[in-house]
């Protein structure tokens, strides 16, 4: 009995240890900074190879041959050192990067409920979906897209007021980048605008469509990024020792693997280890392929400002590529009068962003063959936006997806 109990006191420790081992502490980003760097293409091309092979670097984004980067305090000498070796521009804008990600921390909720000035986790957005769905019984219910690794539902809201006519599907696919918190946001803004607005065109907005909005696809990921990492982009799927997760923008079955991706497990880009490898893309692969009458595919992500048209890989054009280009115009008109804030595009990414294949849109594209597809890339700083400006991008984004229906009917596409 003695002997029983010793083996089980020494069992409960290592499951402890394993336990304190598996809590990851939440990375603070203290004293990370925010560099620009200028310089001739080649050498800036050259410093970010560098950086990316021998050291993690959470953020970094090159335009106009200009690399804004964020990197850790100890690494700040070699990037002196190389910028003044080659004689690169260099300054750093923000000396202590955790200052930002702390301004953006979720607010106490004060018992007032769900709001739009503070960044929410997933379970207080699954939340926000169900108590909606209840308060709007006749026209809403809560879908589930798919599953996530860490066994999460992919929730969403469907939102359909009751009619004799079958109605065109619009697709709202948020947040499959973790990190890019302003996209659930918006979008459950967005929710709230369709439900609560008295503005005509927008209660229209709702009536006439049959809408499945999707806030988080990558529930887990996000969830990550509020506990342990704010710049988490990837799922969180395990492979043993490898770098866990996969970038769920490259892992759709289209071209996977082509261009604008990698096949490093610990890269940001990472396409995962076969086509649909994670069960986040896989599961709402599915939902989307027994969707009816699907006539327009939105996806979120931020914060490249611009609106991007398929195919994300390549700089051909589909056949309606005018007309996606004239509504995706008249989407970026509306949104524009909001806040005068100008989006590049339409156009496709590998035009005015980068090439990226196995990516969601083009999926939809080339096998559901849904002829509006969409990415629209918010706005924001290094993945960041002030809680408080949140509905500066929602009224916007409520006005882009007026602009982008009212264009489209006029051209037929719900007929
Ligand atoms: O790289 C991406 O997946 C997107 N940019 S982001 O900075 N938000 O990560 C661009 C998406 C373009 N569309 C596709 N690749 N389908
Ligand atoms: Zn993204």
């Amino acid at each position: 009995m003695g002997k029983m109990l010793c083996h089980a006191a020494i069992l409960l420790f290592i499951v402890q240890l394993a336990l304190a081992a598996s809590v990851e502490e939440y990375k603070s980003y203290k004293n990370y900074k925010y560099y620009e760097i200028e310089g001739p293409k080649d050498d800036i091309n050259a410093l970010v190879v560098f950086l990316q092979e021998n050291y993690e670097v959470p953020v970094f984004s090159i335009k106009n041959s200009t690399l804004s980067m964020i990197v850790a305090p100890e690494l700040v000498p070699i990037v002196e050192n190389i910028s003044n070796e080659k004689k690169l521009q260099s300054k750093i804008l923000i000396e202590d990067y955790s200052e930002i990600i702390n301004e953006e921390k979720l607010k106490p909720r004060n018992g007032l409920g769900f709001s739009w000035t503070a960044y929410y986790d997933i379970d207080d957005i699954n939340e926000y979906l169900r108590n909606t769905s209840k308060n709007y019984p006749k026209c809403t219910e809560v879908i589930v897209g798919g599953k996530s690794f860490e066994g999460r539902d992919i929730l969403g809201l469907r939102i359909n007021t009751p009619s004799d006519k079958k109605k065109p599907v619009i697709f709202i696919e948020s947040g499959i980048h973790a990190r890019e918190w302003i996209t659930p946001a918006t979008t459950t803004y967005f929710i709230n605008q369709l439900l609560t607005s008295e503005n005509p065109d927008i209660k229209a907005l709702k009536e006439e469509f049959d809408w499945h909005i999707f806030p988080s696809i990558n529930p887990d990921g996000y969830h990550y990024s509020h506990v342990t990492d704010r710049f988490w982009r990837k799922t969180r799927s395990k492979r043993g020792l490898e770098c866990d997760g996969a970038d769920p923008n490259r892992n759709w079955d289209h071209n996977w693997m082509h261009k604008g991706t990698s096949s490093n497990p610990c890269a940001q880009t990472f396409g995962g280890v076969k086509v649909f490898s994670e069960i986040e893309t896989k599961s709402l692969s599915e939902y989307i392929l027994k969707l009816e009458n699907l006539k327009a595919y939105i996806g979120f992500h931020s914060d490249a400002q611009m609106l991007l048209l398929p195919y994300s890989d390549s700089k051909q054009h589909v056949d309606n590529y005018d007309d996606l280009k004239r509504i995706g115009q008249v989407s970026l008109d509306y949104g524009y009068k909001v806040n005068q804030a100008k989006y590049e595009g339409p156009a496709t990414a590998a035009e005015i962003l980068y090439p990226a294949s196995g990516g969601s849109m083009d999926w939809v594209r080339h096998v559901k063959k849904t002829r509006l597809v969409f990415t629209y890339e918010l706005r924001g700083y290094n993945f960041t936006w002030p809680a408080k400006r949140i509905p500066e991008q929602g009224d916007e984004v409520t006005q882009m997806m007026l602009g982008m229906v009212v264009e489209a009917r006029k051209l037929g596409y719900f007929d």
